[in-house]
């Protein structure tokens, strides 16, 4: 079976980033509002701030292909220097500013990246002492530690002095890092095509999937180095014309307050974030009534935590997205969230976008299966990942001979055409809404010296400590990696071709702490 959504009329154009179909009607609208500050920019201060960092970025040497890499916070310089790469057919790897040194350095070393953009206390982690001296430059957004430049050098160069650069919808734009169905975190390459596409499929057409209307004021608390916030909050909010409100991190106070104060009406959340909203008894202080859309993505969303959330925003639609790095990102939504809503059900992850093919196929034989039966989802269409930077082998094990990208989530489609994702077949853990790659960790849990092998594999039960290997780990890496639960076996099953059996362990584990 597969599941088509072409409408002929709305096919989508690619057209690079920065040709800014709407600014001359939108240029004295709320573009960013930042938090922390209250400061608000405008659409045509948003483009003209992004044109000076991309003649800035240029003057600094920074030509078409070249990498630069985003280590910030939510903030408009992020949004500055993301734009200001795509004018100049730069590409922008976004990176967590929690990672530690040693997952900084593979990130850097992967993508080559030129410049970097950060915060004055994240530059230690970049070891610049240890960098070949012409290896990348630092930028800071705040006061400029030695050797670093700060974000005026860019933010106040000559706008008239961006060169002409011809940009193919086929170039990259963005690099963000995922590990897909297995193995390492990678680099993936989306383009312009890819992104426009996407939004595209998501705020655009006589009837969007995702209605979104210049009145409205997103809520950006979710990342911007992750692709759902970048493509879903940023993007998509540009391209309707509508203002993002950006908050540095997530604190719930702080949170409800501007909600409150600047009326945020669409808000993209992950389940953790649904939890503080539906439990903490803070939220009943605040007026939320301004909130009409709440989409929830990137990890399941319990049907119990819906309703909870339903009583505290009785007004809004609640519904999910669902998205994959690789996927460009987004595979389907809510039609709930539509210009035309449809009724949807609780527990779904929306319908395929327009212009995309999706099938279910079993995971062993690839053959296509029915409606209400569960297999490996795939998804077609322009908006998918371009391929792995320079990892032709993982390009070619995820997207197949059809141009299906294969997505290691197991799910079916029901009789109305909504997806339900129920388990994973691929090796990836899911840490609020972040990605845990288990070969990561093994990697590191065998170099210690007495570690012969290991496996890792999620867990429900926390009681038992091994302090020395989980305190191992957490030297090594971001929080969301951490170990919470070490088991010792004697062997770790594996098929005859040495891929550890997952499956098989985690059953081998459930059993044995049930005894
Ligand atoms: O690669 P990634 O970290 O990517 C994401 C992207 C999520 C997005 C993006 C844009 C949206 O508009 C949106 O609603 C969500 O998470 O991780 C991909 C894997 O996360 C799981 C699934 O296993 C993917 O392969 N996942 C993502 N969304 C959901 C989900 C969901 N709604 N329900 C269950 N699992």
């Amino acid at each position: 079976m597969c599941v088509e959504r072409e409408l002929s009329l709305e096919v989508t154009k690619s057209r690079p980033f920065h040709s800014g179909k709407n600014l001359p009607q939108l240029s004295h609208r709320p573009c960013l509002i930042d938090g922390s500050t209250g400061k608000i920019y405008t659409y045509a201060q948003t483009h003209l701030l992004s044109r000076k960092v991309a003649a800035g970025f240029s003057k600094l040497g920074i030509t078409k292909g070249d990498v630069i890499m985003i280590l910030l916070q939510n903030s408009p310089e992020f949004v500055f220097s993301f734009f200001a790469a795509s004018i100049i057919g730069a590409v922008a790897t976004t990176a967590n500013p929690f990672y530690t040194p040693a997952e900084l350095r593979k990130q850097l070393t992967a993508s080559k990246a030129k410049l970097i953009i950060t915060q004055s206390m994240y530059v230690s982690k970049l070891q610049v002492e240890a960098a070949d001296e012409d290896e990348f430059q630092v930028i800071t957004v705040d006061d400029p530690p030695e050797k670093c430049l700060h974000f005026s050098v860019v933010s106040e160069a000559d706008e008239r002095e961006v060169p002409e650069v011809e940009i193919e919808a086929e170039d990259a734009v963005a690099l963000p890092f995922s590990s897909g169905t297995t193995g390492l975190p990678k680099g993936v390459v989306l383009t312009h095509k890819s992104l426009t596409t996407s939004v595209g499929q998501q705020v655009d057409g006589e009837n969007p999937n995702l209605y979104l209307k210049e009145e409205d004021v997103l809520l950006c608390v979710l990342p911007l180095f992750h692709i759902f916030s970048l493509n879903s909050v940023l993007l998509c909010a540009l391209r309707a014309g509508s203002a993002v409100l950006l908050m540095h991190k997530f604190e719930i106070g702080a949170l409800l307050e501007l909600i409150q104060r600047h009326k945020v009406s669409v808000a993209m959340v992950v389940p953790p974030l649904v939890l503080a909203l539906a439990k903490n008894p803070t939220v009943a202080e605040f007026d939320l009534s301004s909130i009409r859309l709440v989409l929830s993505g990137a990890a399941p969303l319990g049907k119990e935590l819906e309703e909870a959330l339903k009583t505290r925003v009785p007004q809004a639609v609640l519904g999910q997205g669902y998205g994959m790095t690789e996927a460009g990102p987004v595979l389907s939504m809510c039609l709930g969230f539509a210009k035309e809503p449809l009724p949807t059900k609780s527990g779904s992850c929306g319908t395929v976008v327009r212009n995309a093919q999706l099938k279910v196929v079993d995971p062993q034989t690839g053959a296509s299966l029915g409606y209400n039966q569960p297999g490996e989802i795939c998804i077609r269409g322009q908006q998918i990942m371009k391929g792995y930077l320079n990892d032709d082998k993982a390009t070619e094990a995820t997207i197949d001979a059809e141009g299906y990208l294969h997505t290691g989530d197991i799910g079916y489609i029901d009789d109305d055409d909504e997806i339900f994702i129920v388990d994973r077949v691929k090796e990836l853990i899911k840490f609020k809404g972040f990605q845990v790659p288990p070969a990561e960790l093994e990697g590191l849990l065998v170099s210690h010296p007495s570690i012969a092998d290991a496996a890792v594999v999620p867990s429900n039960g926390f009681d038992l400590t091994e302090e020395a290997v989980k305190e191992f780990i957490a030297k090594q890496v971001v929080f969301y990696k951490r170990l919470h639960k070490v088991y010792f076996v004697h062997a770790i099953p594996k098929s005859a071709a040495g891929k550890i059996l997952r499956k098989d362990l985690r059953a081998q584990l459930e059993s044995a702490t049930q005894k």
